[in-house]
């Protein structure tokens, strides 16, 4: 079974496609620490083929827009969903059209979709700018299907990272704790919930503090954070994850760029390397812990992206250096440092 849609396709309620799949989702769910009586997983959604939760929702996306005879694909991205875009239309053989925020977007997602042979346009502009760029150009070209998760099916490709949550646990988890931006995975994975029937958790947005228009009550005009991926001020799924957390008893939470980066340090320093965007995830769980504000367990972190898209941000807390040496000297370098270490434990 290679690929979400092969694994759910009775769930998706999808048109008779062939699907445009690289064999996205079945990620990790780690069991990564338990807090007092509280378990918390993280579900490592860097571990999908072009490296973020996106490939879920893209695989059914550009499924059926190729079913429908699209010629393209378009979409505007703080880079991941370019990405995905750029891959899964390469895998059909449809062009894709992506729309960044320029100097905003990581040289590696940029990269990724230069790769795989799209088109990348940088406007002088944030991505809320953008979304609505391609949303005008899509909807006067029919030959261009729009892939941002203003499209259905990106969603109900989400939704099965819930699934996948309740058939590992045997039930939902009583939270989930995901990172928000344009507010389309969180309204992904109520719906999966809801879908699935075997429970609804807290649903948890955490947004980042400079970007964060779901905390404020009111759209973001100039977003700014560290985590790139979610420097969104206007969320397009704004309502349906308003309805989400609701329903669920959840709540939004904003975190600052300095928890994020701390988070951050502390998952590539328990194994786990993720960007700043997932980090914010961790990092609202830490909040909710410190103020004794933590929902009763199992709780589950979506970290949605990995940390090798992101060359630059730990730069900002990495200590270590290389040590410059040769074959010779090698052995004593790494004495003189495991000395080091002992005394260093030893104080
Ligand atoms: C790693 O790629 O919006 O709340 O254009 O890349 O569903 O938007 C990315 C978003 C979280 C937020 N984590 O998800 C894009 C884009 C990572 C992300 C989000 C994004 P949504």
């Amino acid at each position: 079974m290679l690929g979400i849609i092969s694994q759910y396709r009775t769930w998706l309620d999808l048109p008779d496609v062939d699907p445009v799949t690289l064999g996205e989702g079945a990620t990790p769910l780690v069991p990564w620490a338990t807090w007092g009586e509280t378990d918390i997983f993280l579900k490592l959604e860097g571990a999908n083929p072009t490296g973020s939760f996106k490939d879920r929702g893209m695989t059914v996306a550009v499924s059926v827009a190729r079913h429908e005879g699209a010629r393209a694909v378009i979409c505007a991205s703080t880079g991941n969903t370019a990405a995905s875009a750029a891959a899964y239309a390469a895998r059909g053989h449809l062009s894709a059209f992506v729309v960044v925020p320029e100097g905003r977007v990581t040289q590696q997602k940029l990269l990724q979709s230069l790769v795989h042979g799209a088109e990348i346009l940088a406007i002088d502009g944030n991505f809320d700018e953008a979304l609505a760029v391609v949303r005008r150009i899509a909807a006067s070209n029919r030959e261009i299907a729009l892939v941002n998760s203003v499209n259905p099916w990106r969603l109900r490709g989400q939704e099965t990272g819930a699934y996948e949550i309740v058939d590992e646990l045997g039930r939902a988890p009583s939270g989930l704790a995901l990172p928000v931006g344009n507010a389309g995975n969180i309204s992904a994975y109520f719906q999966g919930f809801r879908r699935y029937g075997k429970g609804i958790p807290k649903m948890l947005g955490i947004q980042a503090a400079g970007a964060s228009p779901l905390v404020q009550g009111h759209d973001v005009e100039h977003p700014e954070t560290v985590a790139t991926a979610i420097r969104i001020g206007k969320p397009a799924s704004k309502a349906l994850a308003l309805e989400a957390v609701e329903t669920s008893n959840g709540q939004f939470l904003a975190v600052t760029d300095a928890d994020i980066l701390s988070a951050q340090k502390e998952l590539a320093r328990g194994g786990i390397f993720v960007e700043p965007a997932s980090a914010t995830a961790y990092a609202g769980l830490k909040a909710l812990r410190e103020r004794g504000a933590l929902p009763a367990g199992p709780l589950v972190g979506i970290l949605t992206g990995t940390g090798l898209k992101d060359g630059e941000t730990p730069l900002q807390w990495i200590e270590q250096t290389v040590h410059h040496t040769n074959s010779r000297t090698v052995g004593d370098t790494i004495q003189s440092l495991l000395q080091e270490a002992r005394q260093h434990v030893a104080h």
